[in-house]
């Protein structure tokens, strides 16, 4: 079925695209057969530049050598072992190395294969702590309008895009959601965390006060959300979030499964904004996506609590065939080497003014009524064609495939997030494109 290249699948019926429009998409293909460091290559030949990091995951940028060869290497040695009862050296030497780069005391992980198991098993862990400690009336959980949290049943209920709810019943009951932050008419055009806002944490002492603290397990949030188009937490706002999690004896997740790995040009959103939370879910650039994996970090106290009982008795009945899958540690670990040996988990911090001032250059650009900017993300908000949402964003998107450069729309959102090893040069053809893109749609 591939054409005399080998490359161009010429029947698409059977695949059936994620978070795509099919019958779009298979009227016009756009397909990538190669990538190297910060572009991707068209089946017809084209480069083009990568401005979104694939799905926000190829953080060290594309088909890095030292990954590529660690994962052929333990291909060949051991491909496969289980991690339920058995274990093999290169799933602990992960964890561990994974430990020294996170938050102080979030000291041990729990791997699954993706940012939505990640935000289950966080979930899960969040109950059954609380039912450990004896505190088992703690199982309602509270998310955020607007909050991603990935696919699975879990993450949809705390999540907060009705696009993502309202086809799939009456999800996870006990739930309850903070507002969200995005206050445009308050902060639009602000460079880096926006000033108004941090009161919007109090509502959490509403919810508080409407449920009882006895009742309430976890609050999840992103601390800077991606999916549902950059939006950035006020000035504080995390802080007095953690506080009042404190006073009721909360748990606090924080979800970076984007923001982890250097997008912020921290390692992890917690070390950006200084604010630890108990349980940290991450996926995506724990491999440079180049391997499905996802991580979640937890609290010694937490992990703790659960260490009790009879000795041969498993602790908590949690966990996933591919839980540290051997190819995904080696890929993770030469991921972990190169992001070290370049520095990318802090470039976003060396290279986010240059970054911020050529985004907000944008600003008199057609359609732009918001530009905002944290570390190496960045989102163009358009004002929406009237009556037709989504269409004028969808149609940049297009635009921006065929002239050589790929971003990400959500809504009417334009959302950049390239991978960490950008250079200045590249960052001035990526806005010299959007805006060229800009004046060229409806
Ligand atoms: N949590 C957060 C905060 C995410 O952003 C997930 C969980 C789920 O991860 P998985 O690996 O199950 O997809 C995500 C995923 C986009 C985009 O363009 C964002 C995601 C995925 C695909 C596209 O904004 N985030």
């Amino acid at each position: 079925m591939l054409d005399r290249l080998g490359t161009k699948p010429n029947d698409l019926r059977a695949f059936w695209m994620p978070f795509t429009a099919n019958r779009h998409f298979k009227q016009a293909p756009r397909m990538l057969v190669s990538a190297k460091d910060m572009h991707y290559t068209t089946d017809d030949g084209r480069k083009v530049l990568d401005g979104t990091s694939g799905l926000w995951c190829v953080n060290a940028g594309h088909c890095r050598p030292k990954i590529t060869e660690a994962i052929r290497r333990q291909a060949g040695e051991l491909d496969y072992a289980p991690a339920f009862q058995m274990g093999h050296p290169i799933v602990f030497e992960f964890a561990n190395r994974l430990v020294d780069i996170a938050p102080e005391g979030m000291d041990h992980v729990f791997f699954t294969n993706s940012g939505s198991e990640s935000v289950e098993t966080a979930l899960k862990i969040a109950l059954a702590y609380h039912r450990v400690k004896g505190e088992g009336s703690r199982t309602r959980l509270i998310g955020r309008e607007r909050g991603y949290h990935g696919v699975n049943f879990g993450g949809i209920s705390v999540g907060g895009i009705v696009a993502n709810r309202k086809m799939f019943g009456t999800l996870l009951g006990g739930v309850d959601h903070l507002p969200h932050t995005h206050l445009i008419e308050k902060n639009a055009f602000s460079r880096g965390v926006p000033e108004h806002g941090a009161e919007l944490a109090d509502e959490l002492e509403r919810l508080v006060a409407l449920h009882d603290a006895s009742t309430i397990a976890a609050v999840i949030v992103e601390p800077v959300a991606g999916s549902a188009g950059v939006l950035l937490p006020p000035k504080g706002y995390l802080k007095r979030l953690r506080e009042i999690c404190d006073k009721y004896g909360i748990l606090l997740i924080f979800d970076e499964v984007i923001t982890g790995f250097g997008r912020l040009g921290t390692p992890f959103a917690s070390d950006y904004f200084g604010v630890v939370p108990d349980i940290m879910t991450t996926a995506k650039g724990v491999t440079n996506g180049v391997i499905p994996m996802g991580a979640v970090f937890v609290k010694k106290e937490i992990h703790d609590a659960f260490m009790t009982g009879p000795e041969h008795m498993i602790e908590f009945f949690h966990g996933y065939t591919y839980s540290g899958n051997p190819i995904a540690c080696a890929a993770g670990l030469a991921t972990l080497e190169t992001y070290k040996e370049e520095g990318l988990l802090t470039r976003g911090e060396e290279i986010g003014q240059y970054w911020e001032d050529a985004l907000h250059s944008l600003n008199d650009a057609p359609h732009v009524i918001d530009i905002r900017n944290i570390g190496l993300v960045g989102a163009i908000e358009l004002e929406p064609i009237p009556g037709q949402p989504t269409k004028r964003a969808f149609s940049a998107f297009l635009n921006a495939f065929e002239s050589g450069y790929m971003i990400r729309t959500t809504g009417d959102i334009i959302a950049l997030s390239p991978p960490l090893i950008i250079s200045k040069a590249q960052i001035d053809e990526l806005v010299d494109h959007v805006r060229k893109t800009l004046k060229a749609i409806d």
